[in-house]
Order: C-alpha cells, then sequence, then structure tokens
C-alpha cells in the first residue's frame, strides 16, 4: 500500500494584509468559502485563524471564528485546527480564546519564543488598502513571539488534556525539537506527535534543504518512530520543501497564511490553488492523499462529534 500524506492548508493567517493579495481571505464568507474549497481540493487539515470582517486585521474574538466554523464543520470533514500563535498583537489569553470556545481536534502550539519579524513585507507596495497595515508589519521588528516554557505548560493542561485536543506542534528551529522533547518526557502529552517544521521565518530557521535533513535527522533521534511530521516553507520556498519533505517521507502545509504565490511572480488566486498544485506533484510520485478519517486514525484524533460546532 502507498504512504498516505496529510495535506494542512493554512487558511488566512496574520502575517499578511489586505493590500498583499486580493485573494487573501477576510471576511467569515470568504474565509468559510475558501476553506472549504481548499478541503474539496484535498486538504484533510485546516489551520485557521480570524480577521475582523471590517479591515482585516487579526482577530481573536469567538463570535468572529463562529461566523466562519460552523459553515466549515458542515460542509466538510476536514478537521478543524485552531491558532493558538493568534497575532503578534495578541495576549496569550486572547491566543487562546476560540480554541477554548470550540474545543476543536486540532490546534497549534508553538514551541519556543522567538523573533517572528515580517516588517518588510510592505516595502514594495505604495499604498495600503487600510491604515493599521505599515504600523502592524513595522512593530514585528521589534516584536518577540512569547512561548515560554510555563505557556507551553499551561496550553498543553487547559487545551491538551482538559479537553482532549492533539497539537500541530509549531517547530521553528532545532531548539524547539528539545523543548518538545522536555514535555514528552515529563508525560505532559500525548501521541502520536504531529511535528509541523517552520522554516523560512525571519527570526526561525532558514529554509535551506540540509536545514530539513538536520531537522528530520534530530526529531528521529529525540522521538524514534512515534511521530509524524510536516513542513511549512514561508514564502516562495512553499512549494520547494512540500516537495522535499514529500519525498523524505513526510507531509506538507500549504495556503495563503505562508505564501501568497503559486510560482514566480504570480500571485495565487485561492487557497484550494495551492492545494490543487501540490496534491498533483503528491500524486505523481505516486503518493496517495490522507482523508481526514485517515488523519483522525494516523493522530488519534478524539473525533469531529466531539468539537463544539
Ligand atoms: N504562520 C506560521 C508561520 C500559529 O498559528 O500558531 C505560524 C503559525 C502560528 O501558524
Ligand atoms: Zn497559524
Amino acid at each position: 500500500m502507498s504512504r498516505k500524506i496529510i495535506i494542512t492548508c493554512a487558511v488566512t493567517g496574520s502575517v499578511h494584509t489586505p493590500s498583499m493579495s486580493a485573494h487573501l481571505p477576510i471576511t467569515p464568507d470568504q474565509i468559510a468559502e475558501q476553506a472549504i474549497e481548499a478541503a474539496e481540493a484535498g486538504a484533510a487539515i485546516l489551520h485557521l485563524h480570524a480577521r475582523d470582517p471590517k479591515g482585516g486585521r487579526p482577530s481573536f474574538d469567538p463570535a468572529v471564528y463562529r461566523e466562519f466554523l460552523p459553515r466549515i464543520h458542515a460542509a466538510t470533514d476536514a478537521v478543524i485546527n485552531i491558532t493558538t500563535g493568534g497575532s503578534v498583537l495578541m495576549t496569550i489569553e486572547q491566543r487562546l480564546s476560540a480554541a477554548f470556545d470550540v474545543s476543536p481536534e486540532m490546534a497549534s502550539c508553538n514551541m519556543g519564543s522567538i523573533n517572528f519579524a515580517f516588517h518588510t513585507m510592505l516595502d514594495k507596495v505604495e499604498e495600503t488598502k487600510y491604515d493599521w497595515e505599515r504600523e502592524y508589519v513595522e512593530r514585528t521588528r521589534a516584536n518577540i513571539f512569547r512561548n515560554t516554557f510555563a505557556d507551553i505548560e499551561d496550553l498543553l493542561a487547559r487545551l491538551g488534556r482538559a479537553h482532549d485536543t492533539r497539537f500541530e506542534f509549531e517547530c521553528y528551529d532545532v531548539g524547539h525539537l528539545y523543548n518538545l522533547k522536555y514535555f514528552v518526557d515529563r508525560g505532559l502529552l500525548k501521541g502520536p506527535l504531529f511535528l509541523q517544521f517552520v522554516m523560512g521565518i525571519l527570526g526561525g530557521i532558514g529554509p535551506d534543504p540540509e536545514n530539513l535533513f538536520h531537522m528530520k535527522r534530530i526529531a528521529d533521534k529525540l522521538f524514534g518512530d512515534s511521530y509524524q511530521w510536516s513542513v511549512l516553507g514561508a514564502g516562495r520556498h512553499q512549494m520547494p520543501l512540500a516537495m522535499q519533505a514529500a519525498l523524505m517521507g513526510g507531509n506538507v502545509r500549504v495556503g495563503l497564511e505562508d505564501a501568497l504565490s503559486i510560482g514566480p511572480g504570480r500571485l495565487a488566486t485561492s487557497n484550494a490553488e495551492q492545494v490543487r498544485m501540490i496534491r498533483g506533484v503528491l500524486e505523481s510520485l505516486g503518493l496517495e492523499i490522507a482523508t481526514p478519517g485517515d488523519v483522525r486514525d494516523m493522530l488519534s484524533l478524539k473525533g469531529r462529534q466531539q468539537v463544539r460546532l
């Protein structure tokens, strides 16, 4: 039997702003429509953030999440994965509020504090659509994306153990693998683990192919064969790193949260376009695409009936 590969689609995120691409979903309708289309195209996991419908700022408001999550839940079988990273301007409690409200099958868990900077992203945009955009990206120059050991321990207890939510463990550098091992050794989380190697963020590990080999080598050493892994390459590194991951036995994450383009100089017109592109590549390599049901088995998820939607 051929290996089944998980496609995660990260639909909108909090890095990009509306002026960077007209195709970035902002309103609840747009987020729901693009997420549903991405699931139909083959994404088994949908990683979701919310945005203020007026102006597109990242939002933590559970009420805004509730304007699109029930529609996605009703229209697809996809595993809903809610961010706990939120955005650079949110407090830790704000970042967690939607996940506590919805009790999802999966949520992100960021494995360490880093400089997470994207202050150059609007350099080539002459005029922004909204006032907040320039100040927002500029603030990331001095920002620390906070995920201390205490923060992570709290998240594992209050969401992992209390809600039986499993995590997409986002590892932005090799040290984050050791941080995860610290929690595994203390029995603070349940397997099977799902690691997301995040590559190409300014402040994290670079998007070089040899870094992916190294991350994988160290993860093998720390976790043996008791983990699943995936790669998220930022910007133009998205597709090349996804292809490398697939060839190395890993899973892939695409979506407009991480990259707005679909090729040199060409904006993706939707999340589904990226999903269809990587799916075509994977199938041409003889790989089978995991269904949401496969993912529930592979990651021992609690099931969609347990989600409060
Ligand atoms: N956009 C990714 C690089 C989260 O949502 O928790 C970071 C991310 C964090 O996905
Ligand atoms: Zn995210």
